[in-house]
């Protein structure tokens, strides 16, 4: 326990080599574990699946080890486990030197971006000196070649000479944080799922991102939600797997038929890419690749069919690279800065690879531009390119995050140097369509005062289709503006800071109409709902009459009473009895004896109305 909390991000060493050469048995030396599990494995004596060793470096740190099967009918079992690895153990045999598998092994780690490493140049005790040395030129030649530098141990994992100097030169390399690029997301591609008697669905995996604890709910891209039960790391029980540590979790709430190797197990929800923009590097060995050519598309456990489309160019030359845009026939759960791997489909060779820059495509043309500033991955240059593909919403830091794969505090610096970038709550956004957006809100809630002084306050739903800001920006908004007293906000709405003060000019207009309606009384002309009169119908000192007559509340008290009166004394009242008792027309009395209807005060039978219980 002591140890993964001093070393939270732990260091992955994955093998590499041709078949035989002695990495499983390297690895058994270092180890004292044996990688290969299977049956078949033993029987045929040669690795099939990925197998998992812990490793305890001499100044006791320690590192997960995944080896590798070496067979050509494997490499996409090679791929698999690499992925997620920090760095590699070439394993080259002495008196067989470099082979196919050797140099495959090579290219599927360059493509991966696993450039640091160290070679063992092994079963040194079965062969002379000079074969040693022979072997030695032949792999400083390999590498020389991929451009990558490493110190070659010579050793043996069956007398157990130069492991020493080995262990020391493996303690050297370092664990790669990766994390913070994923905005905290915990992704754990799955390279085992079986059930275990008495435990039930286990998964295992190396952690690419986050952190993952008991009790955690995880998704999986199929809209299974299991929930963490127990952690192991190496056969030990763990609080926390940190990123890249070796994982394995015993999950409730998922059958063993909902979850295999391959799938991906996340914090959060996450969509899944059919598409994907990308640099693309074909390998110096493989053979000219065309244009909407099929491949085999390798991404962490995963591998499926894709067709590439190459970005202004028919062909891409061995060793060269292009941008390109790859459909996936399965969609898969990928995020930018994600490495690929390609094999090709006919003999089946790893050709190539490459970065993920863009998996949010959304039908878009392929643009060269925004594609190369992603790749520079320069956050000062990134975050407004995202942010103006969407320029009216602004994005939160976790957004950026997994589009541009930029770090929370990369985001935070950026919008800090610019100061065409503001931050709003907690969004991202151009500070000129923040002041765009802040004016348009201000536009309608001053609008709204105006035409509705008397009810001058929006609610941020009205708002937002008013000005036509998103769900994210406007909340933003309303939450800062209100704070800096630039708006107000109520539970009834929200306005223009004073709004609510009823302006005096339209309480006088408002006196002088109550005034009139007064001296109407039972018979007041028809006339629009204007601000004035808006407002006496709100202080209830104006009642409506069928939608185009408006009456004093007095005017309607005292009508009401002169309809009990007459219901009281004759039993009932019709219209031509209204009509005679008020001395106005049938169109006024029609009008308001639906309106004592409305208010309850008498009910229709016939041609009379009676008062109701109540005013019985
Ligand atoms: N003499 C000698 N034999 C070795 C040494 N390392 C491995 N071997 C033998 O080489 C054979 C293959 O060894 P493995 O460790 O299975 O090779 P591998 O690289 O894991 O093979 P795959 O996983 O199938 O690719 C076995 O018979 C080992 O006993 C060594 O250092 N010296
Ligand atoms: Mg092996």
């Amino acid at each position: 326990m002591g140890e993964s909390s001093e070393h939270p991000i732990a260091l992955t060493i994955g093998t590499a080599g041709h078949v035989d050469h002695g990495k499983t048995t390297l690895v058994r030396y270092m180890t004292g574990t044996d990688t290969d599990r299977l049956e078949e494995e033993h029987r045929r004596g040669i690795s099939i699946v990925p197998g998992y060793a812990e490793l305890e470096l001499p100044s006791g740190r320690r590192a997960s080890l995944v080896d590798v099967p070496g067979h050509e009918r494997f490499v996409k079992n090679m791929v698999s486990g690499s992925t997620g690895v920090d760095a590699f153990l070439l394993v080259v045999a002495a008196d067989d030197g470099v082979m196919p598998q050797t140099r495959e092994h090579l290219d599927v780690l360059r493509v991966l971006g696993v450039e640091t490493g160290v070679v063992a140049l092994t079963k040194i005790d079965a062969v002379d000196e000079e074969t040693v040395e022979l072997a030695a030129l032949d792999v400083e030649e390999l590498l020389e070649s991929g451009g990558i530098s490493a110190p070659v141990v010579p050793v043996s994992g069956v007398t157990g000479e130069g492991i020493e100097r080995l262990l020391g030169a493996l303690d050297t390399l370092a664990a790669d944080p990766t994390d913070s690029r994923s905005g905290g997301l915990a992704r754990l591609p799955v390279d085992r799922a079986f059930v275990l008697k008495g435990i039930g669905v286990v998964v295992t995996g190396t952690l690419w991102s986050g952190e993952i604890r008991p009790g955690d709910i995880l998704h999986t891209a199929s809209g299974h939600r299991p929930r963490v039960r127990g952690i192991q790391n190496h056969g030990r029980p763990a609080e926390v797997a940190y990123p890249g540590s070796r994982t394995a979790l015993d999950l409730a709430g998922v059958e063993a038929s909902q979850i295999e190797a391959g799938d991906v197990l996340l914090s959060q929800p996450m969509p899944q890419t059919r598409a994907f923009d990308a640099r693309l590097r074909l390998l110096e060995g493989a053979k000219p690749l065309a244009h909407g050519v099929r491949v085999r598309l390798h991404h962490g456990t995963r591998a499926t069919n894709a067709r590439v489309r190459l970005f202004g160019r028919g062909e891409l030359a061995p060793g060269d690279s292009s941008l390109a845009r790859l459909s996936l026939e399965e969609p898969l759960v990928l995020l930018a800065g994600d490495r690929f791997v390609l094999r090709s489909l006919g003999p089946q060779v790893t050709v190539g690879g490459g970065k993920i820059l863009d998996t949010a495509l959304k039908g878009r043309k392929p643009e060269p531009g925004w594609l190369e500033a992603l790749e520079r991955g320069d956050p000062a240059g990134t975050i407004p390119l995202a942010l103006a593909r969407a320029p009216h919403q602004g994005m939160t830091a976790a957004d950026l995050s997994l589009s541009v794969s930029v770090t929370p505090e990369e985001v935070a610096a950026a919008a800090e140097n610019n100061p065409e970038l503001t931050s709003i709550g907690s969004l991202y956004a151009f500070t000129t369509e923040v002041e765009a957006a802040k004016e348009r809100l201000l536009q309608a809630l001053r609008r709204r005062a105006q035409e509705r002084a008397e009810d001058p306050l929006l609610s941020v739903a009205e708002a937002r289709v008013a000005t036509g800001l998103s769900v994210g920006l406007a909340d933003a908004l309303v939450l800062a503006m209100s704070a800096a007293g630039e708006i107000r906000s109520t539970d009834a709405g929200i306005g223009t800071p004073d709004a609510g003060e009823i302006p005096p000019e339209l309480e006088r207009e408002a006196e002088k109409l109550l005034d009139e309606l007064r001296l109407w009384w039972s018979q007041p002309p028809t006339m629009e709902p204007t601000p004035a009169l808006r407002l006496l119908l709100k202080r209830d000192e104006a009642v409506e009459l069928g939608g185009t007559f408006f009456a004093s509340r007095e005017a309607a008290e005292g009508v009401l009473e002169e309809i009990k009166t007459a219901c009281r004394e004759e039993g009932g009242i019709s219209l031509a009895g209204l009509r005679d008792r008020l001395g106005t027309s049938r169109k006024f009395a029609q009008a308001w004896l639906e309106y004592s209807d409305n208010q309850g005060v008498t009910s229709r039978t016939g041609d009379v109305r009676v008062l109701t219980r109540r005013y019985r």
